[in-house]
């Protein structure tokens, strides 16, 4: 159960970002996150999303246990079908790299490119609400 929840936060971050602390993605602490601190703390993630150490995020990481949780299941799949840019059903460092950040763009209400403190509360609730699920 316990390694399910962490599951559940690392999941919200996959999608997201790579901390949990939104606080933690803005690593200058200029209290601004850019896309480049978003996408970097989604990298940081990488080696911890892919569980089974193949290189490669891919269905072969969910972990079994998640089959009792549709749910986890689902985020996961949305996670791959949304970096999988060549959609042969693996992430690769590459891809992730270059993946659609689409809770960072529904934070960045004005599209300046970078989420500033009224924006934050934003990506808060967003990813409150992955980790929900
Ligand atoms: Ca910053
Ligand atoms: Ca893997
Ligand atoms: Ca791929």
């Amino acid at each position: 159960m316990k390694s399910l929840i962490a599951l559940a936060g690392l999941l919200s971050l996959a999608t997201a970002a790579a901390a949990q602390d939104v606080d933690r993605i803005d690593t200058n602490h200029d209290g601004q996150i850019t896309r480049a601190e978003f996408a970097a703390a989604r990298m940081a993630n990488f080696a911890r999303f892919d569980r089974n150490g193949d290189g490669v995020v891919s269905a072969a990481d969910i972990p079994a246990i998640a089959r009792f949780r549709p749910s986890i299941q689902k985020t996961f799949q949305n996670f791959i079908a949304n970096a999988d840019a060549n959609g042969d059903g693996v992430v690769t460092r590459a891809e992730l790299a270059n993946a659609p950040m689409p809770v960072f763009d529904r934070a960045d209400a004005n599209h300046d490119g970078v989420i500033d403190r009224s924006e934050m509360a934003t990506l808060r609730a967003g990813l409150a609400q992955m980790r929900n699920q």
